[in-house]
């Protein structure tokens, strides 16, 4: 039997999509840089529709690309050779009550990270994790990538709040640890396993998700200050003064004018600064005295203070309004990388000479998790095939002791830099457990591992040790 009928039988006819103008949304990523035509976009309602449909596409040999809410930046979650299948999890959207003596939350892997924000609320607690695309995003994708954003300072990312998962393999097998047990180390954690791993060695279906406290009295500031040296003093005053730090964010003068260009506003600071902080501080009660306090010894005079929902969220646009704004302006190459704070200084001044040096005329946007060394370097200019200032990033990244991927994920995009950036051993390991889990390659090919292992090093690329 043709596949295509083959999963009617399973999703029902209208959840098999083949018109180029239903698939034509899961077949581009959000950047508008990766994206091919899919065999089909298959759309199951649940686990055992996941299970069967996987089943018969492991008998026809079709690879399969899953996808959530499709605003991953890595490539990772959307066709490339053609003839792959997209499977949707979005219709696994079920969140199931919180359990709020252990403190957490069942969710389908199609819930957007805005849903089980809003349960977790309801029942006086929090999800713990945040970030502009809360609401499109998808639960099973924020696991799949081991997803950040800036609470991961205080609360440490998706991986942080994983208390069990339920997922398909490649031969159609479900694995489910859903029972929550906070000790439970009988044998390998095979969740800790699919965290991070891009839909590689596994399709997730059903997340358990730990949830924190609920802090309801907020307060940010924005500081405006010199240096990013500064920036990283400010950052040790707030981390020894203010045990209510949630985040602590950071961005650019060149990035703020195009955001305020891209909203059509004003700075709220003047006169305006090199590099800009903004911190936010939750607590049970009113936390302003002690971020005002941890200001005053780091020495700053200056800092706009957001105390209510609406100028806190005000300022975060600013911060959050980057991705966008940057999007309005072309397609980004996105290089979300990691650095030790002590070199963090060096690669953002460097930043701009190596993308000019590879591509003239680049222009390099910077901003990120300042707390967690993590820099998001979007490049505009570039064809989007053109990797010659990916490569000049990575590579800076690299020799300043840091990582080529913090919370994106590896994805198609920087596949063929894992080698560089783990070695070799590790990268054998990696392909061991892939072959192991996923004989037949047919879970996301091409991504995290390159498809066929490189034999030379990344164009332009010298070994650093
Ligand atoms: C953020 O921190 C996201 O806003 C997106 O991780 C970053 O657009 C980007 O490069
Ligand atoms: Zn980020």
């Amino acid at each position: 039997m043709e596949l295509a009928q083959a999963l009617r039988e399973v999703v029902g006819a209208t959840h098999v999509l083949v018109d180029p103008e239903l698939t034509g949304p899961y077949e581009r990523d959000w950047t508008g840089r990766f994206g091919g035509r899919a065999r089909l976009v298959a759309r199951p309602a649940d686990t055992a529709q996941v299970a069967e449909v996987v089943r018969r596409c492991a008998a026809s040999g079709a690879a399969l690309i899953p996808q959530g809410g499709n605003t991953g930046l890595v490539g990772a979650s959307v066709p490339r050779a053609g003839d792959e299948v997209l499977l949707s999890l979005r219709r696994l959207n079920a969140i199931g009550e919180v359990d709020a003596a252990l403190g957490h939350v069942a969710a389908g892997a199609g819930a957007t990270l805005g849903a089980v924000q809003a349960v977790a609320k309801a029942a006086g607690l929090d999800a713990g994790l945040d970030f502009a695309a809360r609401d499109s995003c998808t639960l099973g994708g924020v696991v799949a990538c081991d997803a950040g954003g800036a609470r991961a300072l205080r609360h440490g990312t998706a991986r942080a709040h994983v208390a069990g998962l339920e997922a398909v393999l490649a031969d159609g097998t479900v694995l489910s640890r859903m029972s929550g047990l906070t000790k439970d180390n009988a044998g390998y954690d095979l969740p800790s396993l699919l965290v991070g791993s891009e839909g590689t060695l596994g399709i997730l279906t059903r997340v358990l998700w730990r949830l924190v406290p609920r802090l309801d009295a907020r307060v940010a500031a924005l500081v405006p200050l010199a240096s990013v040296e500064d920036a990283a003093g400010l950052l040790a005053a707030l981390r020894a003064r203010a045990p209510s730090l949630e985040s602590c964010d950071f961005f650019l003068d060149e990035g703020l004018s195009l955001v305020l260009a891209h909203q059509r506003r004003g700075s709220p600071l003047q006169p305006r600064s090199p590099v800009y902080v903004l911190a936010e501080c939750a607590a049970r009660s009113d936390p302003t005295d002690e971020l005002a306090a941890a200001l005053e010894r780091a020495g700053i005079e200056d800092a706009l203070i957001a105390d209510d929902t609406v100028s806190r969220e005000r300022l975060w646009s600013l911060r959050e309004g980057h991705t966008e704004a940057i999007s309005a302006a072309g397609v980004p190459h996105k290089l979300d990388v990691g650095v030790p704070l002590a070199a963090l200084g060096r690669f953002l001044d460097e930043v701009p000479r190596v993308v000019e040096a590879a591509v003239p005329g680049a222009r390099a946007i910077l901003f990120g998790h300042l707390g967690d060394g993590n820099v998001h370097v979007n490049v505009l200019g570039p064809d989007a095939d053109d990797e010659r200032a990916d490569d000049a990033v990575l590579e800076l990244a690299l020799a300043c002791g840091g990582t080529i991927s913090a919370e994106h994920g590896v994805g198609v995009a920087k596949a063929r830099w894992l080698e560089r950036a783990r070695g070799a051993d590790e990268v054998a390991a990696m392909r061991a457990i892939k072959r192991a889990l996923d004989p037949d390659g047919l879970l996301n090919p091409g991504a995290v591992l390159p498809a066929s292992r490189y034999t030379s090093p990344p164009r332009g690329c010298s070994s650093v040790g």
